[in-house]
């Protein structure tokens, strides 16, 4: 059911300010220019934002160097510095009204999903990351030849962190958390269409007591502008990045200059394979969120459904009736599911999908203002572009499959590679395709579901490299080996 769209409703007085934060000072652009934050319920500004480009990318880097070459920070002990981080995840839990309705205006989210789900994820990442650097600082590796030898994970020096609008804050600490942890200095780029949160984290930073330098906020556009010189600038020891796939290969580019580790968390395609032996209310409902939750605008969305044959049009019924019973309205009410996408420009981006959609629209389409409501298509041509490009939307291909092998091969036939789902009932089949899929993370019988202990990242063009626990340790440290002799070599 669509709840009235009201607009004009809730304007408010333009009255927020979002600065840079540098130097644990919050402060506008040299020259002074700003941007609107719009909110995408109303389609009006609700906040002014700093607007930076190469002279504010060069500041921020300026003193995350002087913070790790001269600061105290990269030398604090683990407990500490982990202190100091639990005590920002400590703010964050005590702010998490302001920040879940930061990114509910900057971008439309469900402010029940920011509240529920990014803010306690945010501390979560930075108190996981603290505990984890600490208990896993060393290893040491007995040699039979006389010799102690042993790894230390040193910090890489200054990190910049490139982030998406879908989940601003929750992307942004994941980040954040393992750079800091282990000892580097941050300068943050939050996306331009979701910037408020990450000056709020900020805020909270200093109030947390990490000193200044430490973490950086620069806002401002990518291309031509703060991006570009943060990837540019040789200073930056690595760049952690998420976003589209064409992004991760300009930035790419630039880093090779540099010879600077890049990390691409990038675009998906997710399959979600429903065989006919699954528990089918289980199925249902995970795909349901699997697609929609954020209106689909999640890197694992499950965009790409395969139904085996038998069970075709129960699930099918099933799984559009819960479509259409998903509430769709204003984001800052508790009860909606779907809220607007992220921008007038992001949401022409997904209705001219639906132009010419090659198949059968179910149920959905576009909506009023900058809603796209849940929709369901099936019989796309399998090369369609609506089938085989990330439309970032609450839109779903439904295809039908009759062999495990057959679904596989479609499940594989992607140039993405981020994630899968599979639904079945049979341990063995369970397992089996689990195995055979081409995907940084398979989950079986449900979505979404995360231990930050576990790698995260894409095959193919969903990516570089892994994130999560050790992984993250890999990124964001230079390990070092010292080998000593015990009796005299
Ligand atoms: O991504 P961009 P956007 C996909 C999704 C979506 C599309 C566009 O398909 O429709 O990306 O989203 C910064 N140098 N995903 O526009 O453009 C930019 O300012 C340095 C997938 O947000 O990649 C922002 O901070 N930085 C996804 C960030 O990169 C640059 C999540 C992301 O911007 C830059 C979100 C440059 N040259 C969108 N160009 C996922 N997989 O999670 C841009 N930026």
């Amino acid at each position: 059911p669509s709840r009235a769209f009201r607009p004009d409703a809730t304007v408010a007085a333009m009255d927020e300010r979002f600065g840079h934060v540098i130097d644990g000072e919050e402060r506008a652009s040299l020259d002074g220019a700003e941007f609107d934050s719009v909110d995408p319920y109303t389609q009006s500004p609700w906040a002014r934002v700093a607007l930076g480009g190469a002279p504010e990318a060069d500041l921020a880097v300026t003193a995350a160097r002087r913070a790790f070459d001269e600061g105290p920070w990269p030398r604090m002990g683990f407990a500490e510095r982990g202190a100091l981080l639990h005590r920002l995840a400590d703010l964050v839990e005590a702010n998490a009204a302001e920040l879940a309705m930061a990114d509910t205006r900057d971008m439309g989210k469900p402010v029940s999903d920011a509240l529920g789900k990014d803010v306690p994820r945010t501390a979560q990442n930075l108190r996981f990351f603290a505990d984890h650097a600490r208990l896993s600082a060393s290893e040491a590796y007995p040699t039979d030849t006389g010799h102690h030898a042993y790894a230390r994970y040193e910090p890489a020096g200054v990190v910049a962190a490139i982030a998406p609008w879908n989940f601003p804050l929750m992307l942004e600490s994941w980040k954040i958390a393992p750079a800091l942890a282990w000892g580097n200095t941050v300068v943050l780029k939050p996306a331009e269409d979701s910037p408020a949160s990450a000056t709020i984290l900020a805020r909270l930073a200093v109030e947390a007591g990490l000193p200044p330098g430490v973490l950086n906020v620069l806002h401002g556009y990518g291309p031509d502008s703060a991006g570009a010189a943060l990837t540019a600038d040789p200073r930056v020891d690595r760049i952690t990045f998420t976003g589209e796939s064409s992004t991760g290969r300009v930035i790419t580019a630039a880093a090779a200059r540099n010879l600077t580790p890049v990390s691409l968390e990038l675009g998906g395609k997710g399959a979600n394979l429903v065989f006919a032996d699954a528990d089918l209310t289980t199925a249902v409902d995970w795909s349901i969120r699997a697609i929609f939750t954020n209106a689909g605008q999640v890197c694992l969305a499950g965009s790409r459904l395969y139904v085996q044959r038998p069970i075709l049009d129960e699930f099918l019924a099933r799984f559009v009736a819960a479509a259409d019973a998903l509430v769709v309205g204003d984001p800052k009410d508790a009860g909606t599911q779907i809220g607007p996408l992220s921008s007038q420009t992001h949401h022409a981006k997904v209705t001219s999908y639906l132009e010419d959609p090659s198949g059968k629209v179910l149920t959905g389409g576009p909506g009023d203002g900058w809603f796209v409501r849940p929709t369901v298509v099936v019989d796309a041509a399998p090369d369609s572009p609506i089938q085989c490009e990330e439309i970032f939307g609450p839109v779903v291909t439904v295809t039908p499959f009759d062999t495990e092998d057959e679904a596989v091969a479609a499940a594989n036939g992607s140039r993405y590679g981020l994630n899968a789902m599979v639904f079945t009932e049979n341990l063995s089949r369970a397992h089996r395709v689990s195995a055979r899929l081409r995907a940084g993370t398979v989950w079986t019988n449900c979505f979404f579901v995360r231990d930050l202990r576990a790698p995260f990242g894409g095959v193919g063009d969903s990516g570089w490299g892994r994130e999560g626990g050790t992984f993250s340790r890999e990124f964001f440290t230079e390990p070092k080996a010292v080998v000593m002799a015990i009796d005299g070599g």
